[in-house]
């Protein structure tokens, strides 16, 4: 069996983004539904541009599916653009005024060009419409296990939400989540970050934020302490620094680590009985600090990762730099852009961390069939549920 993984292709402005994922067992019925309700929800969130309206993201299954249920061969997933107009060089000109913050002079420099524009293209967040939909595939998997992703918004230009989730929170805040449009889990908080957007659209600038993804229901030993590459906390956070304009990731405390004593990070185990039919097999937390992960494995504690995102690169009202075909100082080109795309971003996250879930899930009870992926996660409760016992 391959590991679960995908790559994608496509530009902002080409015909479609594409991804082929690889690695998922046959006999998984696929909720195409889900997957656009995924794509939809991505393409909204207050503070987005007006690339949103002309797009309406759902995605095609070209190959790895037969009668609605994977065969085991690799899924070609595609999204269809809209707005493809890269070969019409009225609408899509050459860009030599590289905007900071973007991908533009690092690539155009390494490309050797004084046009962004191909960089730019490649480089857009657009992309994570296809890194959405293969996330959001791999939760059709996890669901038959009972392991749930939620994402939200924790902060947008520092207005932050100052409410926990948890198992048992999790139903009322995603309800509260899907009625914002911030995506963030609470009314007033939400009323602040419009108006931080709105503020930001008012003053030509842009406004960035940190995003929050729980995984709820994953069983313990999902990653490895054997090989540092497979480490799942690592995983975790490779995949949410590559979202488009990531700068940091936190898993549970983050970087509150580094300010505490051992004994206010590190979270006390107990054992209840009670428990053991829970993800957690009855070794209860009295904290989740260590995010569900400790030693790169799921300790059966809900995983937490967290992601910081600047703000939009391309502002309204420019920044100094440079026209690359004559180094004269120029403000940077404007191109249609968000004023916000930090609601977006959570859902990506959400979607590239239960995907990544899903690799490590697979790579520990992994067979050719669903069924074998199943009695194998099943043999492997019962043993770790008989530990202890006499
Ligand atoms: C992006 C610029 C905007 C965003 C885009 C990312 O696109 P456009 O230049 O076409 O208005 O809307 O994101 C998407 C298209 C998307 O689907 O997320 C950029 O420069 O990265």
């Amino acid at each position: 069996m391959a590991r679960l993984e995908y790559t994608t292709a496509g530009e902002s402005h080409g015909p479609a983004i594409v991804a082929i994922l690889s690695g998922l067992p046959s006999g998984l019925e696929l909720d195409l539904s889900f997957v656009d309700s995924e794509l939809a929800r991505r393409q909204g969130g207050y503070g987005r541009g007006a690339r949103q309206k002309i797009e309406q993201d759902t995605v095609e299954v070209l190959s790895g599916v037969y009668r609605g249920r994977t065969i085991g061969s690799p899924l070609c997933l595609r999204i269809v653009n809209r707005d493809a107009r890269l070969d019409d060089a009225t609408r899509t000109p050459p860009v030599h005024r590289p905007r900071p913050g973007h991908a533009d002079l690092a690539g155009a420099l390494k490309y050797l060009t004084t046009d962004c524009r191909p960089v730019l293209e490649r480089a857009s967040a657009r992309e994570t419409a296809a890194r959405t939909a293969c996330g959001a595939v791999a939760r059709c998997l996890l669901r038959h296990f009972g392991i749930e992703a939620f994402g939200f918004v924790r902060s947008i230009g520092g207005v932050q939400l100052n409410v926990e989730a948890s198992p048992a929170s999790a139903a009322r805040l995603k309800q509260a989540r899907d009625a914002s449009e911030t995506y963030c889990p609470d009314p007033e908080t939400t009323l602040r970050q419009s108006e931080v957007i709105r503020r930001a659209k008012i003053d030509k600038d842009t406004v960035g934020g940190m995003i929050e993804t729980h995984i709820f229901g994953c069983p313990p030993g999902l990653g490895s302490c054997m090989d540092w590459r497979e480490r799942l906390d690592a995983r975790l956070a490779y995949a949410a620094m590559s979202i488009q304009a990531i700068k940091a990731v936190e898993i549970g405390l983050g970087c509150g680590v580094a300010e505490r004593p051992g004994s206010k990070v590190h979270d006390p185990i107990r054992f209840d009985a009670s428990q053991s039919g829970t993800a957690s097999l009855g070794f209860t937390r009295d904290s989740n600090h260590a995010g569900g992960v400790e030693g790169g494995m799921t300790n059966g504690q809900p995983i937490v990762v967290r992601a910081a995102m600047k703000p939009i690169s391309t502002l309204l009202q420019g920044m100094p730099s440079v026209d690359l075909r004559t180094l004269e100082a120029e403000q940077s080109t404007y191109e249609r852009s968000d004023v916000c795309a930090v609601p977006a971003a959570s859902v990506v996250l959400e979607n590239v961390a239960a995907f990544e879930v899903t690799a490590a899930f697979l790579d520990k009870f992994g067979g050719d069939t669903l069924d074998e992926v199943r009695s194998a996660y099943e043999r492997f409760l019962a043993a770790a549920r008989s530990l202890g016992t006499p």
